[in-house]
């Protein structure tokens, strides 16, 4: 069973989606571990995206995820890593497939909606930086028989 990093963005809580979005993970059988909402410091946005420092769209990303709330999810299930980056779509939602969530409600890569971890090592280091290790809550759903084999 693999666990992997999600966030809904600015742009999701301030349009009234984060509902409609946990919904597309939930109905696609993947179960939430750990979930809460909140204001993210440009500290913590800088360490999430390190990657990215350096490019030249990286002043404008944190601008962006620190402009307003965020929800923060730990989502777990059978390959659960791809399971959720196919779910969310290509990064740039006017390229990404029909049915995905930034094809669905998005345009612009600046306004992507949701971020979702991108390997194993990916998702260990962001769960790491969103989450304490108490954070998590190991449990077993009555519906699991019928989702998993
Ligand atoms: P993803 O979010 O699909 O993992 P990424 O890790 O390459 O994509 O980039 C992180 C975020 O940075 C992405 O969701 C939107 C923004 N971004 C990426 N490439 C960009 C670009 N060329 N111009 C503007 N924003 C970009
Ligand atoms: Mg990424």
């Amino acid at each position: 069973m693999e666990r992997t990093l999600i966030i809904l963005k600015p742009d999701a809580v301030q349009r009234g989606l984060v509902g409609e979005l946990i919904a597309r993970f939930e109905r696609r059988g993947l179960k939430i571990s750990a979930l809460k909402l909140l204001s993210v410091s440009p500290e913590l946005a800088r360490r999430h995206y390190a990657e990215h420092e350096g490019k030249p769209f990286f002043d404008g990303l944190i601008a962006y995820i620190i402009s307003s709330p965020v929800v923060v999810m730990a989502a777990d299930g059978p390959g659960a890593i791809g399971v959720v980056r196919n779910t969310v779509g290509s990064t740039r939602p006017a390229e990404a497939t029909p049915g995905s969530i930034r094809a669905d409600f998005g345009l612009m890569v600046g306004r992507n909606l949701v971020h979702a971890s991108d390997s194993p090592e990916s998702a260990a280091r962001e769960l790491a930086l969103w989450f304490a290790a108490g954070d998590f809550a190991e449990y077993v759903r009555a519906i699991d028989t019928w989702i998993l084999e």
